[in-house]
């Protein structure tokens, strides 16, 4: 059975959603540190778990007998900024909590990396898979050295952990948590409702993002190959599209003519000048086949038309 830490976040809801579509329901176990799952999450089993206690962590392993692991529950980058120790403290202990878990009970583990662990200092235009990587935000540095242990548990203990670089993620059923990309997600429902957008990057901001479910897909079928192909231990680069917040602007423009940007640059504008233009994945396309599907025509048109599902016109 599968065990998803951090389920009811943006991704782990989408992750939980299409695990439990292919997998069955009652084999996918959602977890999170609330006491009730969302509402999308209802269907199936649920524990409230805080995966900084290890010991309610290994009884959930023993009362749902799982064998796979996506531990998902992290600090994003503009969150971890404003509380570093305790984005580095989460972000790295309940790591080695499950790559412990691995060397005994877990047949598989998942664990997202991000572009994040790239730094002022990296190429910015195709960064390669393996290049210069000096991230200075916590959250890079705890995802780079994530991929250091991720690789270092594989080749001592011969764990199966996989992971993706994501670049940021932009979908419809769940909102981001305190990442510097969710600028991407707001702006769609802001147009939704006829709202002027006030975007906390600059306009020229280029960053690598994807729709949601092209990184579902990515995800499980990375965790579905053949454990040969997986070539990569420390964390595949993963890319669709790259993006500026005029570029995204322009495109929600042709469905909705009157809409406004304006841009107040905040903090995360660091963060971001930090972060490559564009990603080279050619390793992940390589070894397992990756493909992509949306570029920013078919995510607006997806993001739009869904949302003007789901959000409530007062
Ligand atoms: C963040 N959405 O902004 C995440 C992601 C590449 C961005 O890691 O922190």
């Amino acid at each position: 059975k599968i065990l998803i830490i951090g389920a009811c976040g943006q991704l782990g809801t989408e992750l939980t959603l299409k695990l439990r579509e292919l997998k069955g329901t009652e084999n996918v176990i959602a977890s999170d540190l609330r006491d009730e799952p969302i509402d999308l999450l209802t269907e199936g089993p649920y524990e409230k778990l805080n995966i900084m206690n290890k010991e309610a962590f290994q009884i959930i392993l023993e009362k749902h007998q799982i064998n796979q692991v996506y531990h998902l529950a992290a600090v994003l980058s503009a969150k971890g900024e404003q509380n570093p120790h305790f984005a580095w403290q989460l972000n790295m202990e309940s790591l080695l909590t499950v790559l412990e878990a691995g060397k005994d009970r877990l047949k598989k583990i998942y664990w997202p990396s991000s572009i994040a662990v790239f730094g002022p200092d990296t190429p910015k235009e195709n960064t390669p898979q393996n290049t210069v990587m000096s991230p200075n935000t916590v959250y890079g540095i705890s995802k780079l050295a994530g991929e250091r242990w991720c690789e270092y548990y594989f080749e001592k203990y011969g764990v199966d952990v996989r992971s993706l670089r994501y670049p940021g993620l932009i979908g419809y059923k769940a909102m981001p948590g305190g990442g510097t990309t969710d600028y991407a997600v707001d702006i769609y429902h802001k147009a939704i409702v006829g709202e002027k957008f006030e975007c906390f990057l600059s306009e020229n901001s280029m960053l690598p993002m994807m729709y949601m479910d092209d990184a579902v897909k990515a995800t499980i079928d990375l965790m579905e190959t053949d454990a040969e192909n997986v070539k990569v231990r420390s964390s595949y680069n993963l890319a669709a599209m790259s993006f500026t917040p005029k570029e995204i602007a322009e495109e929600i423009r042709n469905h909705y003519p009157d809409f406004e940007i304006t841009y107040n640059p905040d903090f995360r504008q660091k963060i971001a000048d930090s972060w490559p233009g564009s990603i080279d994945d050619s390793a992940a396309r390589n070894n397992w086949g990756w493909q992509h599907k949306y570029g920013l025509k078919e995510l607006t048109e997806t993001m739009i038309t869904n949302l003007k599902d789901t959000i409530v016109f007062d």
